[in-house]
């Protein structure tokens, strides 16, 4: 299964993975993920935020257990991240039929669409809509880097953009649902542990900086005369980090877009994205607030013009303490319980069901770059984990 989704949106220029939410490569990922649910004799659908889900059992019925995570990427993102958590959940299937459990709730297997908000900036959109944190009319003016909007996106890969919306109906059917994915740190390698059970995501955010300059020669222009916004984004970017190491928050300007960027030209615009987390909201709210005003100082005395937007947000995320603890009984309550700076659908839909995470061990740490890896008998392990967890809430 892990063979067969692994070339889809594979660049072999960075060894890194380009599945970007409503693109050709998306729409492989999805019909991977239809052929997986039928030849397992689940009843596939598309939910009509262009979720998929695999049923086993009446959805009618209610109280489903829920198990999934997203195959999109990042920009040249890692292999785990994400589809172990949908590759683990039919893995996972796969044994309770093996243990020829018998099933007393509905089970469904999903695939969250656009998690890493890559191509339209915003984190979560499939699992947003859904829960009712992000309206349409919001999803309606997200733009991607070529100026095409989600609806025109959704609508070219044959989605009808018109349908989508809050989703009560169907979030109302779920009793838990459990996320499994590769650890984005290094906790588990630390204490030795294959398998972790996550506590709480950090609240974070993107914020977009544009500094507005003049555009002009780079050659004949003398320096007092200039007005080069990337000055004023140099002087954000270092002041980022300063802001953050006080704070003990995390700071990352990832992104930069720059008009006309031509080498022999003073740049009239440069657009920073800052991607910032703190363990707590007063931290990062005091971050970010102290590199816009060191941004807006620089910005200032150098005449370049300075806008900054809160492009994605979410709250802290502390995970239902019933669900967690379940969850480490029915792993034998060894299992280590960590936190973690990542978003993750199940932080999102924490605000409307009882959500929990599964953490696999990932040796490195690395996360979001071709080299994120985590070994076959600790994937093994956390299918035996999610295995234990939905046999547990929907056999027993
Ligand atoms: O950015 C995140 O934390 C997640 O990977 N979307
Ligand atoms: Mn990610
Ligand atoms: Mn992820």
């Amino acid at each position: 299964m892990w063979r067969s989704l692994r070339p889809i949106g594979h660049s072999d220029a960075s060894g890194g993975y380009r599945r970007y939410a409503w693109t050709g490569a998306d729409a492989d990922c999805r019909l991977w993920f239809q052929a997986q649910a039928e030849a397992r004799g689940l009843d596939y659908e598309v939910d009509r935020n262009g979720n998929q889900w695999a049923w086993l059992g009446d959805p009618a019925r209610g109280d489903a257990v829920v198990t999934g995570s997203h195959l999109d990427s990042v920009p040249d993102g890692g292999a785990f991240d994400g589809p172990l958590g949908v590759v683990s959940s039919f893995a996972a299937l796969d044994e309770l039929r093996a243990r020829k459990v018998q099933f007393r709730r509905p089970l469904a297997l999903t695939n969250f669409g656009d998690e890493e908000g890559a191509r339209f900036g915003l984190a979560c959109v499939g699992s947003r809509l859904a829960a009712g944190q992000l309206s349409k009319e919001k999803a309606y003016e997200l733009r991607d880097a070529e100026g095409v909007s989600l609806p025109q996106a959704m609508e070219r890969a044959g989605y009808d953009p018109d349908a989508i919306g809050p989703d009560p109906e169907r979030l109302a059917r779920i009793g838990a649902f459990v996320e499994l994915h590769v650890e984005q740190g290094r906790a588990l390698d630390l204490t030795g542990d294959q398998v972790g059970i996550a506590s709480a995501i950090w609240p974070h955010g993107r914020w977009r900086f544009d500094f507005r300059g003049e555009a002009n020669h780079a050659g004949t222009t003398r320096l007092v005369d200039r007005r080069d916004p990337m000055l004023s984004y140099a002087e954000t970017v270092l002041a980022a980090r300063r802001e953050a190491e006080l704070a003990g928050a995390v700071a990352t300007f990832g992104k930069i877009s720059v008009e006309p960027n031509g080498v022999n030209a003073i740049p009239s615009l440069v657009r920073g994205w800052l991607d910032s987390r703190a363990a707590d909201q007063s931290t990062l709210d005091q971050t970010v607030t102290a590199i816009e005003k060191a941004a807006r100082e620089y910005a200032d005395r150098h005449g370049i013009d300075l806008s900054v937007v809160r492009e994605s947000f979410t709250p802290v995320v502390e995970f239902e303490h019933a669900l967690r603890d379940e969850l480490g009984r029915l792993l034998g309550g060894e299992v280590p319980v960590l936190g973690t700076g990542a978003g993750h659908d199940a932080g999102i839909l924490s605000s409307v069901i009882p959500t929990a995470m599964l953490f696999v061990r990932n040796p490195t740490g690395v996360s979001h770059s071709p080299a994120e890896f985590a070994a076959e008998d600790d994937c093994v392990a956390g299918v035996r984990a999610l295995a234990d967890v939905l046999e547990g809430l929907a056999c027993s």
